[in-house]
């Protein structure tokens, strides 16, 4: 199957997943539920789940398997939209082409949505099919807990918050991202290789280098994206960034090195995947997109 055929699968499969796992506008409370699904269903590129389902080609693991650990890191990376968008962050009234959760639905369900989107991530963990091996199946969790807790996701948040308005090194921007943005998308790759046959330590620590780059990479791009692109291809505001003086790539950099930086890790990242030859071809497809995608 061709790359973006498979991309197209893999996005229905996480979207009918998502619905079928999420409860139903009619069950009280109905409110929440309604918002729930609203900030889930029906948008976003589902890169995480993308990178959760080829993390667990690269070990072989049964499709199946894969379903819970990529819908919670969706529902993890819903969840931080969601509240990165209320008016004590980043106060954003565009997400995914269509109001924000808080605008749509007000702060006090907003900030309840994500909290319960979380929740149901890690209870979609603990659900997890993987009878016979609970030890992997509490690897699974805590590596979750410390992607999306204060030294990963909520951290880099912090970190970011903290530094509107305020001068930046390149090290302490790239702190920042690799938390912020960064943990969860190795977790993503990580956890979908949890699924599968056990790797070798130098194979896992091959495929953590991967996840980590591509993580960042995948920030590089985007900081490329809101100094170029418009707000309705992006579905969220653009320029945003610069508007709020908030320090990124581009800002530290300018536009051509972000660019030059983005190059280098892709190429840091294809190597770090070489060792597994084709049983990371679409990790390796999925880098590609991360860089090429045009929102
Ligand atoms: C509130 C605890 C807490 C955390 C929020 C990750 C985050 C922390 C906020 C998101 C802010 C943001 C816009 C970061 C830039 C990178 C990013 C996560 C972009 C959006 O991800 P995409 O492009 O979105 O994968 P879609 O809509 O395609 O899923």
């Amino acid at each position: 199957m061709d790359f973006f055929a498979w991309m197209e699968t893999m996005q229905r499969r996480t979207e009918s997943y998502l619905d079928r796992l999420l409860p139903s506008a009619n069950i009280a409370p109905q409110r929440l539920h309604q918002a729930m699904r609203y900030a889930t269903l029906g948008g976003g590129k589902r890169v995480r789940p993308l990178l959760c389902y080829a993390g667990g080609e690269l070990a072989s693991a049964d499709l199946s398997r894969l379903d819970n650990p990529a819908a919670a890191v969706e529902l993890i990376h819903a969840y931080s939209l969601v509240h990165d968008d209320l008016p004590c962050m980043d106060d954003d009234v565009l997400r995914r082409g269509k109001p924000t959760c808080h605008v749509e639905f007000g702060e006090a369900t907003a900030l309840l949505t994500g909290d319960a989107l979380q929740s149901l991530a890690f209870q979609l963990l603990a659900e997890y099919p993987l009878e016979a091996d609970a030890t992997r199946q509490l690897d699974m969790l805590r590596l979750l807990a410390q992607a999306s807790g204060s030294r990963g996701m909520a951290g880099g948040q912090a970190i970011d918050l903290d530094a509107v308005g305020q001068p930046l090194s390149l090290t302490e921007l790239e702190f920042m991202h690799i938390h912020k943005t960064g943990a969860l998308i190795r977790a993503a790759v990580l956890l979908g290789a949890q699924c599968g046959k056990p790797l070798s330590a130098p194979e896992l620590a091959g495929l953590d280098h991967y996840a980590k780059t591509a993580g960042l990479l995948f920030q590089v791009v985007d900081d490329i994206l809101d100094s170029e692109a418009d707000t309705a291809t992006l579905g969220k505001t653009a320029g945003k960034d610069a508007a709020q003086h908030k320090p990124t790539y581009v800002s530290l950099l300018g536009l051509a090195q972000a660019k030059e930086k983005a190059a280098e890790l892709r190429a840091t990242a294809n190597a770090a995947l070489a060792p597994f030859g084709e049983a990371a071809q679409r990790l390796g497809e999925l880098t590609d997109f991360i860089v090429d995608r045009h929102f």
